[in-house]
């Protein structure tokens, strides 16, 4: 009978795991549906605007909703950064401005509403200081991820910090109706512990044919 691993062999395994498993991938997409909840405007849609407003003065505010699929993300992965980017095409404050975690992902672009729409759980994910002519950058940190990777969706709402502080404000965003400049999401990922299983199966073939040959 001869050796279980030659030492060869091991050593390519050894080699391979670390590089492997270790390799980040980055998830670059847009929304799958954007839109923004008008309070003026409770029962209009706004998913087939270019435009997403994010309004405060007095009393709730104009609030952006996007929705991200996250199905090429396995959901096993462990997520070192999360990004978002929103091009702001017109500003008239430089009020800070929040993005948060809604809980609630059952809405199409095409019909949601401020008053069909419950957001469920928000969580404040990230809040940037916003400026015109240039992408608003939202560092997300925080975030339970791994039930929105389990369910493929992740929706995010914006609005102001302080919305109804009666001081007159708004920024302008594209949405992905624009003719360009459009939102998207950064995640960099490492499908880690299935790359692992893959090294291990990996290594596990090759050593039942080391042990085969050695018969
Ligand atoms: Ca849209
Ligand atoms: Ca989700």
């Amino acid at each position: 009978m001869g050796p279980r691993c030659a030492p060869a062999a091991c050593l390519i395994v050894l080699v391979l795991m670390p590089a492997i498993a270790a390799k980040a991938a980055v998830y670059q997409n847009e929304p799958a549906d954007d839109t923004y909840l008008e309070p003026s405007a409770p029962d209009e849609t706004r998913g087939d605007w270019d435009t997403m407003w994010v309004f405060g003065y007095i009393g709730p505010g104009s609030h952006p909703l996007l929705k991200f699929d996250l199905a090429a993300i396995p959901d096993s992965a462990v997520i070192s950064s999360a990004t978002l980017y929103l091009y702001n095409y017109q500003s008239a404050s430089d009020r800070h401005t929040l993005v948060s975690r809604a809980a609630n992902d059952a809405w199409e672009e095409e019909t949601v509403t401020l008053n069909s729409y419950a957001p469920g759980t928000l969580t404040i994910l990230g809040n940037t200081v916003p400026a015109g002519g240039c992408y608003n950058v939202w560092t997300l940190s925080g975030w339970d991820y791994p039930v929105d990777l389990a369910d493929n969706a992740l929706t995010l709402m914006l609005q102001f910090e302080n919305e109804g502080d009666g001081f007159y404000k708004y920024n302008k965003y594209y949405s992905k109706e624009a003719a360009g400049l459009h939102p998207y999401l950064e995640i960099e990922y490492v499908p880690e512990p299935a790359s692992v299983s893959l090294v291990a199966l990996g290594g596990a073939a090759l050593l039942l044919r080391l042990r085969r040959r050695g018969r």
